[in-house]
C-alpha cells in the first residue's frame, strides 16, 4: 500500500478560514451494529412484528438496502469480515473459535493513520482488542445485558445497568465531551442487543410480554423439501429452545412438572442471570416473570407439541423484540445529538447487524444458513447531501464491502488485497457504476452448538447454489424468483439442469476469484479437528 497524505490534512491546514464541518473536509463516520437484528424486525423492511422508528429514520433520509448479505452467518466471522474487508478464508476468523490473523490490517487502522479520531463502544466479539481505536470500551466476548464488565484501553471496568443504554451512555459520553472537533471521527457504536439469551430493559419487557405476534407461515416446517443439512440443525424453536435458559421459566418448574431440561446449562441459566442481577433488578425481573412460570405451570398439562411450539414462539419474540425497543431509542438519541449540534450534514450514518437471523421462519431461531433470513443483513445508510433521502437499493452489497466504503468516503487508498467493492457510487445514486451479479458465501463452524453443517455457495438475484460438505457432499439448488422461502430444493429437477450446469460454472469461478479452494477447506477442516 502507498503512503499518502490525504488530501484532507491539506484542507484542515485552511480550517481557519472555513467552517469547522465543511464539506473539504471527510465526513464522520458513525458504524452502528446490533447482534442478530433480523432485518424482519426492522420497520422500515417490514412492520409486521414491531415499529422501530428511529432506525428506520435513517433509511427515510437516506437509503435502505433490501438485498445486503453477510459472507458468512456468525459474529466474530463476519466482525473480521467487516473490519478487513476480506472473506473469512483469508482473514483466519472463519468461526467463532479460529484465531484472527493478526497480521491482517483493520481499516480502523488506516483511518487512525490518515488523522481521524476513532473510537469503539459495545460489542466488538472477535477475539482480539481493536487496532487503530483511539478509545474503546468493549464487552469481554458476548458480554452481559445487566451489569456488565467492559474492557477499555487501560483495563476492565464495571458498570451497573442495562447494557444497551450503558452503551448508548459510552457513546454518547464520548461525542459530547471527548471529541475533537478539528477532526473527523470514526465511531464505532455496537451494540450486544438482540443476542440470545434475550433479556430486555425492565421498561420493555413489562410491555412487551404482554404482547402478542403473528406467527410465520412456515413456523411448522418439517423440512421435507430440502436436504440432511435443515433437518439434522438444531435450531428448532420447540426442540432447541431452552424452557429455562430461553423461554425464562424459573428453573424448579422443570422438575415440577417433569420437563427434560435441554442441558444442565438450562436448569442454571436463570439462576446464573439472578445472581447477576442486583436485588432491585431481581425483584423488578420477578415480578413480571414470575407470572408467566405460574400460568404456564396451569397450561403445560394440556399443551400438546404445537401448543408447546406456540407459546415459545411468543416466549422468544416477546423478549427478542424487547431487547430491540431499547436499540431503536439509542438510535433515536444518537440522531436527535447529532441533529441538534448540526454534525448529522457532514456524517455518515449506518446501521447493520453482523448477520441476519430467524423469527420462527422454518420453525428456528438462530442464524449460520446461507438461506434467506440468516444470509440477508439489515443495511440502513444516511449521508446527508449525497444520498437522497428515502432511496431504495436492490443491488447485491456484503459486510465485505463496508471497509471500501468507509475508506472511499474519507479520501483514503484502499489495500489492494481488499476483496470488497465501495458502495459510494450506489449512494451517489450511480448504479451504472455497479455490476456485480453474485456474491459468494462460506460457513464453517460444525460439529458445534446449533449443528449447521459447513457449506459454500454462490448467490444471484435468481437463484442460490448450495454444496453441503464434511460428512455429506449434497447439494441444493433454490428458485429465489418463485419460491421465496426456499422450501423446494431444485437440484435433482431436471427442468433445472441448466440453470445447475451454468451455476456450478460460476460457482467454481468465484471461488477461484476470491482465493477459495477444496485445500483450503481441508486445511481448515484439519485445523479444526486438531
Ligand atoms: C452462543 C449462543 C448460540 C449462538 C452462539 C454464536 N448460545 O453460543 O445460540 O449461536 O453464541 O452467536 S447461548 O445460549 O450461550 O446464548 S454469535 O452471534 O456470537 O455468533
Ligand atoms: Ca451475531
Amino acid at each position: 500500500m502507498k503512503t499518502m497524505i490525504p488530501l484532507f490534512m491539506i484542507a484542515l491546514l485552511f480550517a481557519g478560514c472555513a467552517k469547522k464541518e465543511d464539506r473539504a473536509t471527510p465526513p464522520n463516520i458513525i458504524f452502528i451494529m446490533s447482534d442478530d437484528h433480523a432485518y424482519q424486525a426492522i420497520s422500515a423492511y417490514d412492520d409486521h412484528l414491531t415499529r422501530t422508528p428511529n432506525i428506520d429514520r435513517i433509511a427515510s433520509e437516506g437509503m435502505l438496502f433490501t438485498n445486503a448479505c453477510v459472507t458468512n452467518s456468525l459474529c466474530a466471522p463476519s466482525r473480521a469480515t467487516i473490519l478487513t474487508g476480506k472473506h473469512c478464508h483469508v482473514h483466519g476468523k472463519i468461526d467463532n473459535r479460529f484465531p484472527f490473523d493478526t497480521t491482517q490490517v483493520t481499516f480502523p487502522q488506516l483511518f487512525q493513520q490518515a488523522g481521524y479520531q476513532t473510537a469503539m463502544f459495545g460489542k466488538l466479539h472477535f477475539g482480539n482488542n481493536p487496532k487503530g481505536i483511539d478509545e474503546f470500551k468493549i464487552l469481554p466476548g458476548q458480554g452481559r445485558y445487566y451489569n456488565p464488565d467492559f474492557i477499555t484501553n487501560d483495563g476492565k471496568i464495571h458498570i451497573e445497568g442495562y447494557t444497551t443504554d450503558i452503551i448508548t451512555d459510552l457513546t454518547m459520553d464520548w461525542l459530547k465531551n471527548r471529541r475533537d472537533p478539528d477532526k473527523p471521527f470514526l465511531l464505532f457504536y455496537l451494540h450486544k442487543a438482540p443476542h440470545r439469551e434475550w433479556l430486555p430493559a425492565e421498561r420493555h419487557y413489562k410491555k412487551f410480554t404482554k404482547m402478542h405476534f403473528p406467527e410465520p407461515a412456515t413456523l411448522f416446517d418439517n423440512y421435507e423439501g430440502r436436504g440432511t443439512a435443515a433437518k439434522e440443525a438444531e435450531m428448532n424453536i420447540l426442540l432447541h429452545q431452552n424452557w429455562s435458559g430461553d423461554s425464562k421459566l424459573r428453573p424448579e418448574v422443570l422438575d415440577e412438572l417433569g420437563i427434560e431440561p435441554a442441558s444442565d446449562w438450562d436448569k442454571k441459566a436463570m439462576e446464573y442471570k439472578y445472581k447477576r442481577f442486583t436485588e432491585e433488578q431481581l425483584a423488578a425481573w420477578n415480578a413480571v416473570y414470575d407470572p408467566i412460570t405460574e400460568a404456564f405451570k396451569k397450561q403445560y398439562p394440556g399443551m400438546d407439541k404445537t401448543a408447546q411450539m406456540r407459546w415459545k414462539y411468543q416466549r422468544y419474540m416477546q423478549d427478542y423484540l424487547g431487547c430491540i425497543a431499547a436499540v431503536d431509542e439509542g438510535v433515536g438519541t444518537l440522531l436527535d445529538y447529532l441533529d441538534s449540534e448540526g454534525l448529522d450534514e457532514h456524517t455518515i450514518v449506518v446501521y447493520t447487524s453482523d448477520q441476519g437471523f430467524y423469527l420462527g421462519e422454518h420453525g428456528w431461531f438462530d442464524k449460520r444458513f446461507i438461506y434467506n433470513e440468516s444470509f440477508k443483513t439489515p443495511l440502513l445508510v444516511r449521508w446527508p447531501g449525497v444520498i437522497k433521502a428515502g432511496s431504495i437499493n436492490d443491488e447485491m452489497v456484503q459486510n465485505l464491502d463496508f471497509a471500501q466504503t468507509f475508506l472511499d468516503a474519507a479520501g483514503i487508498e484502499a489495500p489492494e488485497d481488499m476483496q470488497g467493492e465501495s458502495l459510494v457510487p450506489l449512494l451517489k445514486g450511480e448504479d451504472d457504476a455497479w455490476d456485480r451479479d453474485a456474491v459468494y458465501y462460506h460457513y464453517y463452524e460444525y460439529p458445534a452448538v446449533h449443528m449447521v453443517k459447513r457449506h459454500y455457495g454462490i448467490v444471484t438475484r435468481e437463484y442460490k447454489l448450495v454444496h453441503f460438505y464434511y460428512d455429506i457432499d449434497e447439494w441444493e439448488l433454490y428458485d429465489r424468483l418463485k419460491d421465496p422461502m426456499e422450501m423446494q430444493n431444485q437440484y435433482n429437477n431436471p427442468d433445472y439442469a441448466d440453470v445447475v450446469a451454468e451455476l456450478t460454472e460460476k460457482l467454481a469461478a468465484i471461488r477461484l476469484k476470491y482465493g477459495d479452494s477444496k485445500e483450503l477447506d481441508q486445511k481448515y477442516i484439519d485445523m479444526y479437528n486438531q
